[in-house]
């Protein structure tokens, strides 16, 4: 089967690789590969400038963990990674001090950036980026303007990574804005992955700064709708909370309560002009199941946790699964 997957950093990461590991167990090409192909569309919205270099943390974690390069505890970066050049630019009093570049993945801005001056198109630069490793996975960019996330507050309007890793989230959203965003298209291969998969795949990624961006590229949510593949969402909150991060900050600001529940009815089934065929929420929120099925959404339990490979390749399977019944 042919598989896309929309996902942001750190939950979309650890899918990604679940799904990919479980497509080459379940549909092995006999040399270590798979007959099965996956798409990832990862979020840019939380891309930025810095010090003159084009970050794109979301879609440099997928590659690092489809790399096995990723640093695993963190969540962010790359594995081993050590901080020489951050500490001279705070000696230098540039940049954010509380933005940590690590010289290894510094690397990979430095690449990048040169790449978008040389005049590659961001898609280009992605794919420049992944053919270093062997993935196993096409990753692509939502879009390639830059449609960095700004966040609103009472205290004034700042970057999203600035909302998130300056104030850890702390201080109430009232907004998030994504300047340009209704101008941007999807990137070169975006639509067709999605038109062309037999399944379509929500990761347990966050729904307003993760999976929400993606989907507010104009054509995207429009073509999850109308894809002849199956869809299928993981709910990223298990027994009301985001397992890890600060997703209930996102989701507070829009309205919409930190449950496996709500943030299914928030995607909505296709059937009733939403995005999902099936949902998936976790076995601690097993008494959602019924009142879900009842407002149409149809909602499986099955173990969420993506603790380690193993896991994440049961929870990106199920989650393959369900799709795929549904096309
Ligand atoms: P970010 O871009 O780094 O914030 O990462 P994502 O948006 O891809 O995913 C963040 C979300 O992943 C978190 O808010 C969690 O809700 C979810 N998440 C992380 N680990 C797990 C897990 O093991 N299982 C599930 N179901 N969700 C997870
Ligand atoms: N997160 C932090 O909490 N502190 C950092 O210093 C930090 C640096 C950083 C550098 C490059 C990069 O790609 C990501 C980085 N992150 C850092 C993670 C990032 O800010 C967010 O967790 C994600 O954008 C949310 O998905
Ligand atoms: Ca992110």
């Amino acid at each position: 089967p042919r598989v896309a997957v929309l996902a942001g950093g750190v939950g979309g990461s650890k899918f990604a690789v679940g799904l990919r590991d479980a497509l080459r167990r379940r549909f092995p090409d006999g040399d270590g590969g798979s007959t099965a192909s996956v798409t990832v569309i990862v979020n840019t919205g939380d891309d930025l400038w810095l010090n003159g270099l084009r970050l794109q943390p979301d879609i440099d974690s997928v590659l690092y963990a489809l790399a096995a390069v990723n640093d695993v505890e963190r969540g962010w970066g790359r594995d081993g990674d050590t901080d020489r050049v951050s500490a001279e630019l705070r000696a230098w009093g540039t940049g954010w001090p509380w933005f940590t570049l690590g010289d290894l993945d510094l690397g990979t801005h430095i690449a990048r950036t040169g790449w978008l001056r040389d005049g590659l198109s961001v898609g280009e630069v992605v794919e420049r980026l992944s053919a270093r490793w062997p993935l196993g996975a096409r990753v692509l960019p939502m879009t390639e303007a830059e449609v960095d996330t700004h966040v609103v507050t009472d205290r004034g309007r700042m970057h999203f990574q600035e909302w998130w890793t300056r104030h850890r989230a702390g201080i109430p959203a009232i907004g998030f804005e994504s300047p340009g965003i209704a101008a941007a298209r999807p990137a070169p291969g975006v639509l067709e992955a999605i038109t062309g998969a037999d399944a379509v795949l929500l990761a347990p990624s966050n729904p307003v700064v993760s999976v929400g961006r993606i989907l507010a590229v104009p054509g995207i949510a429009d073509a999850v709708r109308r894809a002849p593949g199956g869809v299928a969402g993981v709910s990223p909150v298990i027994g009301g909370s985001p397992v890890r991060g600060m997703a209930d900050a996102c989701l507070d600001a829009v309205g919409i309560r930190t449950a496996a529940d709500t943030v299914g009815a928030h995607y909505g089934s296709r059937a009733g002009g939403g995005l999902l065929d099936a949902w998936l929420i976790a076995e601690e929120d097993a008494a959602l199941a019924a009142p879900l099925r009842a407002s149409g959404l149809r909602a499986e339990v099955r173990p969420l946790w993506m603790r380690d490979p193993p896991s994440a390749e049961q929870v990106a399977s199920d989650a393959l699964d369900a799709a795929l019944c549904a096309s």
